[in-house]
């Protein structure tokens, strides 16, 4: 076994813009940014809402168990170095907070659970819970609320009402 294989030790399921055909996937397959394998499809084992706010149209999975939906998304193995990198990019833990999750994969028949770490929403205004949530999402979906590159910083404020 070679020391690559030994350092892909993260698991990490993504939901929004990070998913393949979706404007932050070049993060995940950049070289330089280390290592990103597509490992499976995958669904929360727990509902959660998952919506799409700020005038950037920038998908949220809000940490409320329970509410919304199981969510659809896809698992990928990552190095040390790729996780710090989509640390950067999700601005955790300032702005999406990174928590570990039990992701559903099937398998050949079979249901694993793999323990994954998430991007969650976790300080958000109540009101947020009552927009319409999906279970998987896309940019270019029929919603017309297209992903804009932002400034993590300037959108906080929209989020949690501060
Ligand atoms: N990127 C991360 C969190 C939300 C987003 O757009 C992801 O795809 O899981």
């Amino acid at each position: 076994m070679d020391h690559k294989e030994f350092n892909m030790s993260h698991k990490v399921f993504v939901y929004g813009t990070l998913k393949r055909n979706e404007p932050n996937h070049h993060w995940l397959t950049d070289p330089n940014n280390g290592v990103g394998k597509f490992i499976a499809e995958g669904t929360t084992k727990n509902k959660y809402p998952l919506i799409i706010a700020t005038k950037y149209n920038i998908p949220f999975l809000l940490f409320s168990p329970g509410n919304g939906h199981y969510i659809k998304g896809e698992v990928y193995e990552v190095d040390d170095l790729m996780l710090s990198k989509l640390d950067i990019l999700e601005d955790h833990p300032d702005f999406y907070i990174r928590e570990i999750d039990d992701i559903l994969v099937k398998k050949e028949n079979e249901t694993q659970t793999l323990k994954c770490w998430v991007y969650f929403i976790k300080n958000f205004k109540p009101d947020l819970l009552q927009r319409r949530s999906m279970d998987n999402y896309s940019s270019h979906g029929n919603h017309g609320l297209p992903y804009m590159e932002s400034n993590n910083e300037s959108t906080l404020e929209d989020l949690n009402g501060a």
